[in-house]
């Protein structure tokens, strides 16, 4: 009686704890990885920065702002074809980042950019960026610049 009583709970505690596993954590959960950017030899130029947003929560998110203290006006711009010419524009919605996807920002599509540098980024420095989520709030990460 008392192992029936003993495995009927261990059997519940299983169930419990396989259920707890299967669902994403409530709300979004967004995690970013991968932050480089690329050298920029010019003072007074422009710089991009790239990196992978990872969104493991059951939410859907947005990347509304970027800010760093390398330049004043730091804007979330995409890529698009005109008449065959490669052109960025300013997202200014930001971007949605899905429950359970991701968006990456890389070389030819989507990039946080630095307009108007206080300085020229070079290889091996390493820059803060602070990005604004409209439901998960700010996050602090680390671009190092290399080449690609
Ligand atoms: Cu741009």
């Amino acid at each position: 009686m008392k192992k029936a009583l003993l495995a009927l709970l261990v059997i519940s505690l299983m169930v419990i704890g396989l259920s707890a596993c299967q669902s994403a954590p409530e709300g979004p959960q967004i995690e970013v990885s991968g932050v480089w950017g690329r050298p920029s030899p010019m003072k007074a130029g422009n710089g991009a920065t790239y990196f992978l947003i990872e969104n493991k929560g059951s939410e859907d998110d947005r990347l509304i702002n970027a800010t760093s203290s390398v330049s004043d006006v730091v804007e979330l711009h995409d890529m698009t074809m005109d008449d065959g010419v490669m052109k960025m524009f300013h997202v200014e919605e930001g971007y949605v980042i899905p429950a359970g996807g991701s968006v990456e920002l890389k070389p030819g599509g989507k990039h946080v950019m630095f307009i108007g540098l206080h300085e020229k980024l070079e290889v091996g420095q390493v820059i803060t960026v602070e990005l604004e989520f409209e439901k998960s709030g700010k996050m602090i990460v680390e671009a190092e610049i290399r080449e690609e």
